[in-house]
This record gives structure tokens, sequence and C-alpha cells, in this order.
């Protein structure tokens, strides 16, 4: 038995490296067993490059996103993750609220990048939501991995070193481009971990962990882009508490189970009415609470 963690994943197909450093391609042993990128697993070598993952250990924390029908793993055990926003195509206020409580709800250290810092008047007009943030106590780190690559490496390794970084964001705003800046091989380590995983040409829909360059403890791992981002593994009251603006707010709402939508003497909704806390995420918060509500309505009752 071999202890490993997994660097790649594409369904039931894994890859995973020892602690000696040897890769081998996975499949876990019964199908209830899942694995994502960062789990640390036991497993038995068969040979000729083969293992079979016995064991999964608990997870420290895992990103993840669910509809109704599923749940889907990002990642697990992470020190942090940057999420990648840009000023064009604008980045959708709602998704990266989605995925800010999704990463707040699991207690994982989020910043933002701001990538394509060089489209000046795009930039200037993303900028009282980037206040917004860091008002939050957000860190907000901005770059342009095409344009200034050199800059993007000086803003973004000292904030990578020795730690385990996810890296996820809607897609289009310049993910890959700056993968490409911070791991010299990525595109050629993408197609040896593709052509293990035997997944083809889908080189982009699968998770992989990639070591950084002069940092032995660093890993960054990329994932695939999103259009959409559902929560619907948390309850509404952990959807709330993944709310920073709203904690010294929660339990001084008048009823104790305020939805904080239309109840008279909601402190969270007369806050946002009064301007304390951003109206924008407000409103996207309330309209994800609604959203939940339609589908909880549409299940059909099991007594
Ligand atoms: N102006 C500008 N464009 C960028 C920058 N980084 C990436 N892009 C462009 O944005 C587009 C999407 O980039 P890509 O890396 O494929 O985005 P992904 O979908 O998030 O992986 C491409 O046309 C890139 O050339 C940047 O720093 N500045
Ligand atoms: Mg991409
Ligand atoms: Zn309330």
């Amino acid at each position: 038995m071999t202890h490993a963690i997994v660097i790649a994943a594409f369904g039931r197909q894994s890859l995973i490296q020892t602690e000696q450093g040897e890769q081998m391609s996975a499949v876990t042993r019964g199908r209830s067993l899942q694995v994502t990128v960062g789990d640390q697993v036991q497993a038995v070598p068969l040979g000729a490059g083969q293992a079979v993952i016995e064991s999964v250990a608990r997870r420290r924390n895992e990103f993840k996103r669910s509809d109704a029908a599923r749940t889907k793993w990002l990642a697990a055990n992470l020190d942090q993750a940057g999420i990648v926003i840009a000023p064009d195509p604008p980045y959708s206020e709602e998704l990266l609220l989605r995925v800010m409580i999704a990463g707040q709800a699991e207690g994982i250290r989020l910043a933002l990048i701001v990538n394509k810092s060089d489209l000046g008047s795009a930039r200037t007009r993303i900028e009282p939501r980037l206040q917004v943030y860091r008002a939050l106590g957000y860190e907000v780190i901005e770059c342009s991995a095409r344009t200034e690559p050199d800059a993007t490496r000086a803003a973004l390794l000292p904030w990578l070193r020795g730690r385990t970084t996810l890296l996820l964001g809607q897609s289009g705003m310049g993910k890959s481009t700056l993968i490409n800046c911070l791991v010299p091989d990525a595109g050629q380590h993408t197609r040896e971990i593709s052509a293990a995983l035997a997944a083809g040409k889908h080189t982009t829909t699968f998770t992989r962990m990639f070591r950084l360059p002069d940092d032995p403890q660093g890993r960054i791992i990329d994932s695939p882009g999103f259009q959409a981002f559902g929560l619907e593994h948390l309850s509404e009251s952990q959807r709330a508490h993944a709310m920073p603006e709203f904690e010294a707010l929660l339990g001084q709402c008048r009823f104790h189970n305020c939805t904080h939508r239309t109840e008279p003497g909601c402190a969270i909704r007369e806050a946002a009415l009064d301007g304390r806390i951003d109206t924008i995420r407000y409103q996207l918060f309330v309209r994800l609470t609604g959203e939940s509500e339609a589908i909880a309505r549409a299940k059909p009752w099991k007594g």
C-alpha cells in the first residue's frame, strides 16, 4: 500500500503521485469512493503505471458546487483559492458571489485575482466593486497575464509561495493565460496528464495540480472555467454565515428564522437599505434564497 496525492481527476480516472514522485493512473475501488485533486489516498500499485485507490483521507476542506441533481468537487485540502476575474468580458457579480460563498463556507482563504488590468477604462469601471471586496477583507491582486507576464509573476508568486492554491473562475477571464505565465511547462504537463487519463481532446475539462517553479511546497490547481455555480449543498443559514458583512448583524433580526428578504425588523435588509452593507451583494444573496425555495417546492414530498 502506498500513500499518494491526487494530482488530476477526470470522471472515475485519476492521476496520483507518490511521496517519491512516481505518477500512476488510478481508479477507485468501488463506485462510492470519489476522489478529487488534492486528496490524500492509500493506493495499491498494480504495475505498469496503474494503481487502485483503496481509501481517501478525511478532507481538511473541499471546494465544491452543486445543483439539485449532483455535486461536483473542484479540489480538496487547500490553503487558499484565487478567484480570477477581469474587466472585459465583464465578470459576473452573481457568479463571483456564489464562488465566494462556497469557499467562505469551507473556511478557505480567498483572494480576488483581477486580470487584464491593462484594459484601462473597463478596469476603471470596476474599481468601486474592488473597493467593496477590499473593505470586506479580501485580498485583491492585480495583474495582466498576457501583456505584463513578468509583473504578473512578481505580483502572484509571493502569494502562492509554499501553499496549495486553487485557481478558479468563469471562462474568458484569462485563467489559462495566467497558469501558462506562472507554470513554465504547464502545456506539456497537461498533454502528459491528458494522455495518462485517456481524456483525449478534453484537455481543459479536468482539474490538475502543478508544482510552482523554485518552490518545493507550492502547488497551483487549475480548474475548468464554469458558466454556473450551484450552492444546493448549503442551507440558507450556512449561506448567510458565508457573507462577512452579515456576520455582525446575524441574530439582530426580529425573527430568529429570518430569511432577510421581506420580514419586518430584518437587521440585514435595513443595513442594505441605508447603505451600511453593499446592496448589490445583498440583492444577489436574496435571489439565491428565492431560487433555492423554488427548487425545494418542485421536489416531490417524501414522507
Ligand atoms: N488584454 C488582456 N487580455 C488577456 C489577458 N490575459 C488573457 N487575455 C485574453 O483573454 C482571452 C481569454 O483568455 P484565456 O486564458 O483563454 O481565459 P480562460 O477562459 O479564463 O482560460 C484570450 O483572448 C487572452 O488572450 C490580459 O492580461 N490582458
Ligand atoms: Mg481556459
Ligand atoms: Zn433578517
